[in-house]
């Protein structure tokens, strides 16, 4: 290596660094203690508290990006320079310098997030009106194509009076994004994985084009089953799906309908939601399973303070923000989960994808401040479902859920179940952001926001609203990542990352057989892995985290097809004589 010549010394890049990492770090803890208070109790003053806190760490994080400016071309080993570029991407969304502005931005941020927690509606004959949870429970219980749509159109009714709002939020996000050098926000959330952000967009199409002949498989089928039950006025044969027909909100989750997909010989051999009913009404037991589970990886305990200071259930008493989430407050070990639990067999799968953030947070707690992250935001998505795809049958009788394992007859229901909910996913984690990247590029504008998305609901999704949406209606805001300010495509690569990680997981794990029948439940080995990837944070570029635990240095959507290798074989079976497509 050749010594720098121009422009600073490592020292001095050292010394800014450290200085930048001390304040960032104090204001990031003030900005996640005022977004807890507000997340967990939703007033006025909770809301102002979080946008002042917000705005004073942009109003930082900007002014140390443009005193790093001069450093980013200095010629320094690696690791410093990869702390002033992670500095550029610390935050989702930049304001304007212009005091007002960041001002107007972060009020609106805090009172979208607000508006979404406070959604409620009241169904057709019912006496109160309902939060979010029970009303996805009447769209995964009920079977009257009339009331499902009612429920389904009045959650969605929460997000038209956001629409103003967010037009707002995106020509303000932008300025922000183009004083510190992006092209616009979208462009700046493309900026994060170790690639040119162009590069990026083709790399999500490549995977995506991997996965979607089996998601096409799956359509199909799960069509044809909806139309032998509602008719073929209601669910037509070769169009799309109706959304609200699809047992969840968004149509992104599709395993309610298990019951009533999975054929009486290939019916599910055992319902987690009973067994877990039976075994207690404590949300708390619920998050011990998951515990226990990376224990028996090796990894400690959590500490107390997450059992005295999580938020488990819906307080009686006040407004909060439910969609899980997990936090570590102070960057080191004051790690939570604030969740309103359901005892159910979804929650138990959300808990575990919980607390992978957070054995994810705590692994990287020695780094520098900057590398206190995942090696992309795939990664910290992915580590909690990679887990879960260990809770196997076979898991769940070694640890008694279950009296005994079930045998390979139940594997069709136990893939189709897995695929209800992974599969089903893929291109609607694909779609959100490929619908915020053509917002805040400007390509959709406003008078076009609703109709643009349901075009790509139908074109990647295959579904359709039940009734026409037009442009009064805003159903992105009904998403809560939309309001919240959350970027999307994390999910989407991480549902491709997570069979590559279990995967890598397996390999020198005892027992052998199909990867979906297999657990890393108690291999220390496996624990080993995972926690050497989990600790260099982001600290190198993303391939070399991936190689630390798989060996390869690509996302392949290689393990996922082997996953359900079986199901596919066993889908095309069942669509013969079906057109597939819409
Ligand atoms: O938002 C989440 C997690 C919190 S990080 C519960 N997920 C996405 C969603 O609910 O839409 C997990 C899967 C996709
Ligand atoms: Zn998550």
């Amino acid at each position: 290596m050749t010594t720098p010549t121009t422009g600073p010394a490592a020292s001095e890049v050292e010394r800014f660094l450290y200085a930048a990492e001390t304040e960032l770090l104090a204001r990031s803890i003030e900005t996640q203690e005022a977004e807890w208070v507000y997340a967990t109790y939703i007033t006025p003053e909770t809301e102002s508290l979080a946008a002042r806190a917000n705005a004073r760490l942009i109003a930082s994080t900007v002014d140390w990006m443009k005193r790093a400016a001069p450093l980013a071309s200095a010629d320094v080993a690696g690791p410093l320079a990869r702390q002033v570029g992670l500095l550029r991407l610390l935050l989702p969304l930049v304001a304007p310098s212009e005091p007002s502005a960041a001002e107007e931005l972060t009020r609106i941020v805090a009172a979208l997030q607000g508006a979404y927690g406070r959604g409620r509606y009241r169904p057709r004959g019912r006496a109160e009106a309902l939060p979010l949870e029970q009303l996805d429970q009447i769209l995964k219980v009920s079977r009257d194509p009339a009331e499902l749509a009612d429920v389904w159109g009045g959650w969605h009714a929460i997000g038209a009076p956001m629409r103003g709002d967010f037009a707002r939020y995106v020509e303000l996000g932008n300025r922000g994004a183009r004083e510190v050098g992006f092209e616009d926000t979208g462009a700046m959330w493309r900026s994060k994985y170790d690639m040119p952000p162009g590069a990026f967009a083709r790399e999500v199409e490549r995977l995506w084009e991997k996965v979607r002949p089996l998601y096409l498989s799956l359509h199909a089928y799960v069509r044809r089953r909806l139309r032998e039950e509602y008719g073929e006025t209601v669910v037509p044969r070769h169009g799309p799906i109706p959304a609200h027909l699809l047992g969840n909100m968004w149509a992104q989750d599709w395993v309610a309908l298990l019951p009533r997909v999975a054929p009486g010989p290939t019916a599910p051999p055992y319902d987690l939601t009973a067994l877990l009913g039976q075994r207690t009404n404590d949300p708390r037991e619920i998050v011990r399973y998951a515990e226990r589970f990376f224990s028996s990886l090796g990894f400690a305990p959590l500490p107390p303070t997450f059992w005295d200071r999580s938020m488990f259930s819906r307080p009686a008493d006040r407004e909060v923000v439910c969609h899980a989430s997990a936090w570590d407050l102070d960057f080191v070990e004051d790690l939570r989960i604030k969740m309103c639990i359901e005892i159910d067999a979804e929650d138990f799968r959300v808990i575990h994808h919980e607390l992978g953030h957070n054995y994810y947070q705590r692994a990287y707690n020695r780094q520098p401040f900057l590398f206190r992250d995942s090696a992309h935001d795939g990664f910290h998505e992915a580590v909690g479902d990679a887990i879960a795809l260990s809770v196997t049958p076979a898991y769940l009788a070694r640890i008694g859920l279950l009296d005994s394992a079930p045998g390979p007859e139940g594997d069709i229901a136990f893939l189709l179940e897995r695929a209800l909910e992974k599969i089903a996913f893929l291109p609607f984690g694909l779609l959100i952001d490929q619908w915020r990247w053509k917002v805040f590029s400007g390509e959709i504008p406003p008078e076009e926001y609703n109709r643009s998305w349901w075009e790509l609901r139908r074109r990647y999704q295959g579904v359709a609203p039940p009734v026409p949406r037009g442009e009064d209606a805003f159903d992105p805001g009904a998403k809560y990542h939309v309001p919240a300010n959350v970027p999307y495509m994390r999910y989407f690569l991480a549902h491709i990352l997570q069979f590559q990680f279990h995967r890598g997981l397996l390999k020198g794990a005892g027992g052998d057989g199909p990867l979906h029948a297999r657990s890393i439940y108690g291999e220390r080995v496996a624990g080993e892995r995972l926690e050497r990837m989990l600790a260099m944070g982001a600290s190198r570029p993303w391939p070399e985290a991936l190689a630390a635990l798989t060996g390869e240095e690509r996302m392949d959507a290689g393990a996922l097809l082997e996953y359900f290798a079986p199901l596919r074989t066993w889908l095309d079976e069942q669509n013969d004589g079906e057109e597939l497509g819409w």
